[in-house]
């Protein structure tokens, strides 16, 4: 709450015990919204932990549940090996899902909308090209220019914030998510949301965010998928 991200993050109310379990409280991004309009992208080059690699190499749990939804999708993308074992690694599954969308070569993917009826509609995962994305971002949208420009120079403002905040220099930010909220008036906001898999980097280092992962890097290309979501917008207001 002190760093510069607060304007993008809900606001935390502290926390609450129910029974044994202890919660956050956190601002509902929704509220004040009629039939809101969401999408949801997974922001960076891979949506795994360094931890999930070293794990899948020496004590690996094999994930059938992983496999199935694997062949579900493509029953040619599971190896000799794993049709055999009926179960993947869960860094391979994670792998493979950033492989096969445009996570590892644009920073980032649609992993869901909402629509202003409550569908929702999850087929944007395997998306590759920018065009493709802009395509999707028009959909979204319904090719309403105040929304998009809405959505641009919000998406500008939190590049602005990701410059100056010491969080984001010192955290490695996997499987975190930018969620997109508009309705029929024209609001439209993006919010910084899922930090399950963002985590501390040794005080020593920080992160560029900038720059393709290499292993040991923790690098986690945020800012690449910010800049192509940032792209896409400006193809998209452009048509
Ligand atoms: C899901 O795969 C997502 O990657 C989840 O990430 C992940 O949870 C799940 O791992 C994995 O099964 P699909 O979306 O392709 O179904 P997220 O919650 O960010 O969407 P974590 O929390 O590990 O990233 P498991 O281990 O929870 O099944
Ligand atoms: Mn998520």
């Amino acid at each position: 709450m002190g760093d510069t991200l607060r304007p993008f993050v809900p606001q935390y109310h502290g926390l609450v015990s129910r029974g044994e379990n202890c919660y956050i409280r956190l601002e509902d991004l929704l509220s004040g919204l009629k039939r809101p309009v969401i999408m949801d992208c997974k922001m960076g080059v891979r949506t795994y932990q360094e931890e999930e690699l070293t794990r899948a190499r020496t004590r690996a749990a094999l994930r059938s549940d992983m496999y199935h939804k694997m062949v579900k999708i493509d029953p040619s993308a599971p190896s000799e090996e794993e049709h055999a074992a009926r179960g993947v690694t869960k860094w391979r599954y994670l792998q493979w899902r950033d492989s096969t969308s445009s996570t590892c070569t644009l920073g980032f993917r649609i992993e869901g909308m909402m629509m202003d009826d409550g569908s929702i509609q999850r087929d944007f995962r395997k998306i590759l090209t920018l065009a493709q994305l802009t395509e999707a971002l028009l959909y979204f949208t319904r090719r309403q220019l105040g929304i998009l420009k809405a959505y641009h120079s919000r998406l500008l403002a939190l590049s602005d914030a990701l410059m100056n905040s010491q969080f984001f220099r010192t955290h490695e930010m996997i499987g975190s998510s930018l969620l997109f909220v508009h309705d029929h008036s024209s609001k439209a906001n993006v919010w910084m949301i899922d930090f399950g898999k963002t985590t501390p980097v040794p005080s020593v280092s920080e992160l560029r965010h900038n720059v393709p992962w290499a292993e040991g890097s923790r690098e986690d290309g945020y800012l690449i998928g910010l800049t192509s979501l940032i792209a896409s917008f400006n193809q998209a207001i452009d048509v």
